[in-house]
């Protein structure tokens, strides 16, 4: 039993303040965290997680908007997490896509948080997947994650998402920018968003001729599709590219050895930070001595390898 159970109850009674409180002593790293996904965990799993990939302004959130939209309408649950990993040092809140998705603000079905990456290399902060764990546990029918794909980051989405959309906008070099990225490997879906704009056809081609080359052995070959997303066009395509998609998962067993993945991520994670908490409680409490075989080290009497294992030693995590 968990001191935060009555918190977690009032979450999954639809109390967005609660799921709000829970989802910020996760952002934020604390103590807690631990102990909540240890309650919730095996409530997790029902959810479709969809990842939303694609160059800055290439109108993804915009997109998400007018899914999220259309989700509601059908009266599912949904979650937005959007990552923006131009602004490290915001640690919070991203202005522009609350505005852009303020349609949705009062709405108790819709839970959108923009998270900060705070340096951790991959595309997704850290507390996404704990975060997309409480989302799903609590009832959300769809989990959109946005991020912002620049060379190689987007890929740790592939350990988060089910669906992977990548999104991308008529112009010069989109396709080979695309194959650079490795994003095809990863895309389920390819999106051309702003097919308003001029040269969308070629885009739709290139990418079209990029997937053909790409056929490997999924058993999926990836939509190239087209959206005016702040027109809402083209949408109802991608929403139903989405639950194909996912059906396909459950019909094969891709899911199964995705869950097995993401798993171990998650059981790694878990254990990378609570070794490291074992580490810093240790050094908290015997502070004198770590000083004092630091200052060996430092001498040159020690050197840091053989005092490093003795310390692990005492955690049980070295015995040599
Ligand atoms: N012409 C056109 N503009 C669009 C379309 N979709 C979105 N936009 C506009 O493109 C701009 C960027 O849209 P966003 O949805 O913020 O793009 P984003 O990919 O979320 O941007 P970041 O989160 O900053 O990477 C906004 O001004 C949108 O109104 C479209 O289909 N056609
Ligand atoms: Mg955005």
């Amino acid at each position: 039993m968990s001191h935060y159970n009555p918190l977690i109850e009032r979450a999954l009674e639809g109390n967005m303040l609660a799921l709000g409180r829970l989802a910020r002593i996760i952002d934020d790293g604390e103590d807690g965290a631990g102990e909540i996904i240890r309650s919730i965990y095996r409530r997790a799993g029902r959810a479709h997680v969809v990842g939303i990939t694609g160059p800055p302004g290439a109108g993804k959130s915009t997109l998400v908007n007018g899914l999220v939209r259309r989700c509601r309408k059908e009266g599912r649950k949904v979650a937005v997490l959007a990552v923006d990993p131009t602004s490290p040092y915001s640690g919070g809140a991203v202005l522009g896509d609350r505005i852009r998705m303020q349609e949705h603000a009062t709405d108790p079905g819709v839970f959108i948080r923009s998270l900060a990456t705070r340096g951790h290399m991959g595309g997704l902060s850290r507390s996404a997947m704990p975060l997309t764990i409480l989302l799903d546990a609590v009832g959300h029918d769809l989990i959109f994650l946005e991020t912002v794909g620049v060379g190689q980051e987007e890929v740790e989405v592939k350990d988060l998402a089910h669906t992977k959309v990548f999104v991308t906008v008529p112009g010069l070099g989109d396709g080979i920018q695309a194959m650079k990225a490795g994003v095809l490997e990863i895309a389920d879906i390819l999106l051309v968003n702003k097919a308003d704009l001029p040269r969308a056809d070629l885009t739709v081609r290139d990418l079209e001729t990029m997937v053909k080359m790409a056929e490997g052995d999924r058993g999926w070959t990836p939509p190239v599709l087209t959206s005016v997303a702040s027109e809402d066009v083209g949408l109802a395509e991608v929403m139903s590219s989405l639950t194909d998609h996912y059906r396909f998962l459950l019909d094969s067993d891709f899911l199964h050895a995705w869950s097995l993945s993401t798993a171990e991520a998650a059981v790694r994670e878990a254990m990378r930070g609570a070794a490291e908490a074992g580490i810093m409680d240790l050094l908290e409490r015997e502070r004198a001595a770590f000083a004092e075989d630091v200052g060996k080290v430092s001498l040159r009497e020690e050197d840091p390898i053989t005092v490093a294992r003795r310390w692990l030693a005492k955690l049980g995590l070295r015995d040599d």
